[in-house]
């Protein structure tokens, strides 16, 4: 393991942060997106809210986007036309939900180390029938004076990723969809190649595939073609179930850097890296045998997802010095350190 973890993780925790709404309580503030902003970090951070379930009865809120409302789901356990296998999702009446509405705020750092305030009204909050599930899982890429957010946009259409263009992290522009059902862990490349903007995304896989990184590229952020498949699981190792790209690219001597999770059967993630080529970024130059970062901790091994490592931010906190923002168990915001050279050695292994 190469990554170093931060002695004040977590940094992030729900308990800290008010909900949008009273009656509502937090799940899990987690896997922060995350940008240098005013030469501090800048989180996108979910936050996984529900009404507050009284006794016997299981909750959730979904977004209306026709009054333009949060609902309020309350159902008894008893019910027989409840199910449920996974605390992320429930059944009911055939209908699957999320348990939880998510939603984006920003976090800034706040005096010491390792202390981070986050805001106390939603800088992203569900609004179109794409997103009646919540938003998700934040990237962020500064291009220029801008900043482009891709997030997971879930519903009972699917899941899609959507764009949100801002400057300064209050006003948003909604582009609207990028990838249609299913794609999540869409984050774009920091500047063009060959004249064209590039993303890492993650389709869904049916009958035959398996959950693995592409790349497409697009003219104006809008079309996407040009796809080409990046990486795939690995039978037989701790990434062999499923992968995904984690923060945007990081251009470097040997190439771009990406993390990326990858998960197992038992649903364990953890975090990799590899080395794409700068010129043709679909070709992998070098790929981490090992994780970088495995769940060990107990805020890693134990809450609402134990044994989940899940990282969408990164950022250059000095120069050669990479933080890693990820989430733990799909409750806290931490943080993990590690030198650019070091990481490249560790990759490429030279
Ligand atoms: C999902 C992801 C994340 C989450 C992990 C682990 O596939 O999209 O939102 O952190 O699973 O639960």
């Amino acid at each position: 393991m190469i990554l170093r973890r931060n002695p004040s993780n977590p940094l992030i925790e729900p308990e800290a942060v008010t909900p949008s709404c009273p009656d509502f309580e937090i799940l899990g503030t987690f896997n922060a997106g995350a940008t240098l902003f005013d030469g501090e970090p800048l989180l996108l951070v979910r936050v996984a809210e529900r009404p507050t379930p009284r006794a016997g009865q299981v909750s959730t809120a979904v977004w209306n986007a026709e009054t333009a409302s949060v609902e309020r789901l309350r159902i008894s356990r008893d019910d027989p036309a409840l199910g449920q296998s996974d605390p992320r999702i429930f059944e009911y009446r055939g209908t699957k939900y999320l348990t939880s509405l998510s939603h984006l705020r920003v976090a800034r750092p706040d005096g010491g180390p390792g202390r981070y305030r986050v805001a106390a009204e939603p800088a992203l909050f569900p609004a179109s029938p794409c997103e009646a599930f919540g938003i998700e899982d934040a990237r962020i890429t500064r291009l220029g004076e801008d900043y482009l957010v891709t997030y997971s946009a879930v519903s009972p259409r699917g899941v899609v990723t959507a764009l949100a263009v801002t400057r300064d992290f209050k006003r948003f522009e909604r582009r609207g969809i990028l990838f249609g059902p299913e794609n999540k862990d869409v984050a774009i490349f920091p500047e063009k190649i060959s004249g064209r903007y590039v993303a890492l995304h993650r389709p869904g896989a049916g009958a035959i595939g398996t959950l693995s990184i592409w790349l497409a590229s697009s003219e104006n952020l809008r079309d996407w073609g040009g796809h080409a498949w990046v990486a795939g699981p690995r039978p037989g190792s701790w990434d062999c179930e499923r992968i995904g790209g984690g923060a945007p690219p990081l251009k470097t001597r040997a190439g771009w850097l990406i993390f990326y999770h990858g998960a197992n059967d038992q649903t364990r993630y953890c975090a990799g890296a590899m080395v794409l080529d700068l010129a043709q970024p679909w070709k992998v130059i070098a790929r981490s045998e090992r994780p970088v970062l495995e769940p060990r901790m107990p805020y890693e091994t134990t809450g609402f997802m134990p044994g989940v490592v899940f990282h969408n931010g990164l950022v250059e906190t000095e120069p050669g010095r990479l933080t890693l923002f990820y989430g733990a168990a799909d409750d806290t915001v931490c943080s993990a350190t590690v030198e650019l050279e070091e990481i490249l050695h560790g990759v490429l292994g030279v």
